[in-house]
């Protein structure tokens, strides 16, 4: 008979936190947000321990090389997707590896024998006003020259001339080997008066650019997640059906992490498929999910996981729980599965951190997972709001929004991912939307965790450690999460400015 089991399915909106008592050393400027990433014995440090305890959702729309370089610099960790053919993917991860602070990979590169109406639609698209001119106009052709919106204007020149007519060619144009350090490139940008400085290879193949914007930009990044050569750290996404070919070219291009990316982990293949990378690869790190209970926690943990990732129906694009009635409200999942993490460390010693994955609309809701037990979170729906995300711009009437569209989707085609018994989707597990622009990755995620601190600082932990030991959670009934809310008019909706 089917068994029914104890409690309700319940979400993050259900719960709030009390406050604990604050003592005077925990403040914001105190609070410490680390996280263990991976499997660790019980009472040492994980091998990699996020500065920040964010992970960017293995997802077409979320995850691009921009976007895991801007949440390395964070201290969090991009986990780049799998739903591609595997050179892509390790072309990405060397992308986010070989990023050095203030050198960065040319977006806008034309062929000498491209029209300017070309290279103007190209830096309205991208948006930057210098473009490469490379022989076959990618990021890594020879380099031949620079031309930049102040060479050239629609308006004055004719849209059908090519590109060769106002470039400023190589032997005008001051550049260097790779091998510069970035305090002597920022030099020469000041000495030479220079707005940018190309590095090319022996060979002449354009590298990096070096602009003279980018000088103070490492300053701003005091929590980088770098790996032993200070290369910033980045995860990738796996799957059950092509790991045997996938997961050595990821590691030989130098990734950091690995996941196994189902929308349901608890399966014999996702075990085989973990025994397996671990077996062959055991000094590389390795995720499974998605699990939603203590025993399919402890049958992946069993299995070999480094960490395993929480939450089936729950993301803000997915319809799973419409289509095929499986899944758990988030919290009661993260509950759940954080005491049976807690429990398989007291039988065997090793602490296998757990990542609470989707469905977090509000930067509280980041608190309230870390709260009931989460290491640290996955989050899509937030990272693709950003400029880093891959998803395209749109103007609406009110300002802008960005795509954003579910794995489990027709326009995502991950069946790899969402396996129903073939190659390809026989029904969709997820939406084609859109969410609202917020900006800069960097100016978004400020405020979340200072958010974050905040709340933390109110329940008297300075670490994340302590949040879970010390959190007092209750539930909210239907009218008092009304009262949570402001019950005045709003000044723009009063209607007297
Ligand atoms: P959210 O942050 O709420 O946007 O959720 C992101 C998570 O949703 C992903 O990390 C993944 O686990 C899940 N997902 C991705 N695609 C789909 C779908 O199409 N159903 N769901």
């Amino acid at each position: 008979m089917a068994q029914l089991v104890d409690g309700i399915s319940r979400t993050f909106n259900e719960f709030l936190l009390l406050p604990n008592r604050t003592s005077v050393d925990c403040t914001p400027a105190t609070v410490d947000l680390r996280a263990p990433l991976v499997r660790h014995v019980a009472g040492e440090p994980s091998a990699i321990e996020l500065r920040t305890p964010f992970t960017s959702a293995i997802m077409q729309a979320v995850s691009s090389p921009e976007l895991a370089i801007a949440l390395a610099r964070e201290g969090g960790l991009g986990f780049l997707h799998h739903n591609r053919p595997v050179e892509d993917q390790v072309a990405d991860i060397r992308a986010v590896k070989n990023f050095k602070a203030g050198f960065v990979f040319s977006d806008t590169n034309v062929r000498p024998t491209d029209t300017l109406g070309h290279l103007w639609e190209l830096m309205e698209r991208t948006g930057h006003t210098t473009a490469a001119v490379t022989d076959d106009g990618t990021a890594s052709g020879r380099l031949l020259g620079l031309v930049t919106s102040r060479d050239f204007h629609p308006q004055r020149h004719d849209a059908a001339a090519l590109v060769s007519t106002r470039m400023v060619p190589i032997d005008k144009v001051p550049h260097s080997g790779d091998d510069i350090a970035l305090s002597t490139a920022n030099a020469r940008l000041w000495e030479e008066r220079l707005d940018c400085l190309p590095t090319v290879d022996e060979s002449g193949r354009l590298r990096h650019l070096v602009f003279r914007s980018d000088y103070t930009d490492n300053k701003r990044f005091p929590t980088q997640l770098v790996d032993d050569g200070k290369r910033l750290r980045v995860g990738a996404g796996v799957n059950t059906h092509d790991y045997r070919d996938r997961i050595p070219a990821l590691v030989e291009a130098g990734v950091d992490a690995l996941a196994f990316d189902s929308s349901d982990g608890f399966s014999d293949w996702q075990a085989e498929a973990l025994t397996w990378a671990k077996k062959h690869y055991p000094e590389v790190p390795v995720g499974g999910g998605n699990v939603v209970d203590a025993e399919a926690f402890t049958f992946l943990a069993d299995a070999g996981a480094d960490f395993i990732k929480v939450g089936v129906g729950g993301g803000s694009i997915c319809i799973t729980r419409d289509q095929k009635g499986i899944g758990r409200g988030q919290a009661s999942a993260v509950l759940d599965v954080a005491a049976a993490r807690d429990a398989y460390r007291d039988n065997t010693g090793q602490y296998v951190p757990i990542c609470s994955d989707g469905g977090l609309v509000h930067d509280y809701h980041v608190a309230l997972a870390l709260a009931m037990g989460a290491d640290f979170v996955m989050m899509g729906r937030y990272f693709a709001r950003f400029d880093q995300a891959p998803g395209a711009k749109v103007p609406t009437r009110d300002g802008f929004v960005k795509e954003y569209w579910g794995e489990g989707s027709s326009r995502a085609r991950n069946w790899q991912r969402y396996g129903q018994g073939g190659r390809g989707l026989q029904f969709e597990e997820g939406v084609d939307g859109y969410v609202p622009y917020a900006g800069d990755l960097h100016e978004g995620l400020a405020t979340t965790i200072a958010k974050i601190k905040a709340t933390m600082v109110s329940c008297g932990a300075a670490d994340l450690r302590a949040f879970k030991d010390t959190a007092r959670l209750t539930l909210v009934s239907e009218q008092s999460f009304q009262e949570s809310h402001a019950t005045v008019m709003v000044r723009e909706t009063a209607g007297l400015d």
